[in-house]
């Protein structure tokens, strides 16, 4: 289209024909952020589509891959969002592109339900080997990370004949009525969208950050203060499943007190409750593990997966104890979509890529290298009050200075100015003041220190 070769076509530069890690890895701003043609598109998004559809940031992309997110006037951004942790192999991932391509020109859909193929039982084969424990498992496939939760609870109550599910402050599990009644935060997720589902409860979370004595005590408090609201107001032996995330997304990277997730599956087990890790954010190598449930060997009875499962192809999974997965009777479960082959197809390409690229370690690294960079920033803002993280999941929080009181307005601005210099940013917390960063693990060390650059210039300037 000519879109795309006008803005393209530069002086000494070869047309863009294709994303993928090609694409020239260099920040590159030829227009103010939003150009032209972006603020075009974006006023017909507004006519067409309807507000409850929220813009991050409002480019209009063309291409994507590597470290870089280009837009349709021809800017070349800092990708520190992956989509929100799905493009964790890089975006147009090269394995993913050549497995897809050869999919959808041999059959786009047969319904696994109606006439099975073999790349949906290969990536259930991979799930049940792969995540965390060497039980026997089984795993079955859906289309996003809320259909799994949703799915995760739908067996942990049929397995166990119990109904009640315990979830966490500052949780997040999806947008449908059962995820969106397990999610804490009100605004934007649930406000007027109730009646919410019965049957869900609310504990602490292990928050060291805001553990009002202390960091040291988190842990222990939290899941004696935890199992003590389970025994008393909902009876342990009604409790059909425990569902949290290892570290938490949307709730602002909270990464639990040491000591606290072993505890509940402690308890977990001696009560018969089902334990649920969603680690449909924190999979896929992201943390600096395949799966963040690893970090302190805690082995999930059902555990949910989505985003960086398929490099962008809308895929999630359910994986857990045979003998849960099994109680379903036989056609308990599934969905018209769930297991599309081009996703199956993506999967694989995945689980390939993050093996062969070693994204595993990959995404230490980039930890390793953000880590300091921001410890050094904190040392010189005091509205930074926490940083936190793991792998290639970091994120700082933002206060006014000399207490904790969270920083909303300081956090949008920052974002802002991150955004105006060509850096893709995200905020996250149940309080709006947490920085995120999801870079893809395909992003070059250069695009790090460049992005990290641009963040330190925001916030050395509000
Ligand atoms: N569980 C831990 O992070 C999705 C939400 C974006 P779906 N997080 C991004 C938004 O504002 O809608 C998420 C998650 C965890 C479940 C989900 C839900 O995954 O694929 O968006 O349904």
């Amino acid at each position: 289209m000519s879109i795309e070769r006008d803005v393209h076509e530069q002086p000494g530069r070869p047309p863009i024909t294709r994303g993928g890690p090609s694409l020239p890895q260099e920040r590159r701003l030829v227009t103010e952020i939003p150009g032209p043609r972006s603020r075009e598109m974006f006023a017909r998004k507004q006519s067409a589509i309807p507000p409850g559809i929220g813009t991050t940031l409002p480019v209009f992309v063309t291409h994507a891959g590597g470290g870089v997110v280009v837009d349709a006037d021809g800017n070349s951004l800092i990708d520190f969002g992956s989509g929100i942790a799905v493009t964790s192999v890089g975006n147009a991932a090269p394995r993913v592109v050549e497995r897809v391509q050869k999919q959808v020109a041999d059959f786009t859909h047969t319904c696994f339900m109606v006439t099975p193929y073999e790349s949906y039982v290969e990536v259930c084969e991979k799930l049940n080997a792969l995540t965390p424990g060497d039980h026997e498992k089984r795993s079955f496939l859906v289309n996003s990370g809320a259909e799994a939760v949703e799915n995760a609870v739908k067996v942990a109550r049929h397995a166990t004949g119990r109904q009640a599910v315990v979830v966490f402050d500052h949780g997040y599990h999806g947008r449908t009525l059962l995820t969106m009644t397990l999610t804490a935060k009100n605004m934007p997720y649930k406000h007027r969208f109730g009646p919410y589902a019965p049957e869900v409860y609310r504990v602490p979370m292990a928050y060291p950050f805001r553990w009002p004595t202390g960091p040291e005590n988190c842990a222990e408090e939290a899941a004696a203060q935890a199992i003590d609201m389970i025994n008393k107001q909902i009876g342990a032996e009604n409790v059909a499943a425990i569902v949290i995330e290892p570290i938490q997304g949307e709730g602002g990277f909270i990464e639990p007190a040491r000591g606290f997730l072993p505890a509940l599956v402690e308890y977990s087990r001696a009560n018969g409750i089902v334990f649920i890790a969603d680690e449909v954010q924190t999979g896929f190598a992201r943390t600096g593990h395949l799966f963040a449930c690893e970090d302190e060997g805690i082995v999930p009875d059902i555990i949910c997966t989505a985003k960086g499962i398929a490099g962008g192809l809308p895929l999630a999974a359910v994986t857990g104890r045979a003998e849960l997965l099994d109680a379903v009777h036989v056609g308990g479960l599934g969905g018209t979509y769930g297991g599309n082959p081009l996703a199956c197809e993506a999967a694989l390409a995945v689980l390939d890529t993050i093996e062969a690229e070693n994204l595993v370690e990959r995404a230490r690294q980039i930890g390793a290298l953000m880590l300091p960079r921001l410890r050094a920033l904190a040392e010189r803002f005091d509205l930074i009050g926490d940083i936190r993280g793991r792998g290639a999941m970091i994120a700082i929080e933002l206060i006014v200075p000399g207490s904790k009181e969270p920083d909303p307005a300081v956090t949008g601005e920052i974002v802002r100015r991150c955004h105006a210099e060509g850096l893709v940013v995200l905020t996250a917390g149940t309080y709006g003041n947490v920085l995120r960063f999801l870079p893809p693990l395909s992003i070059s060390d250069n695009l790090l220190e460049e992005g990290l650059s641009i963040l330190e210039k925001a916030i050395s300037s509000v």
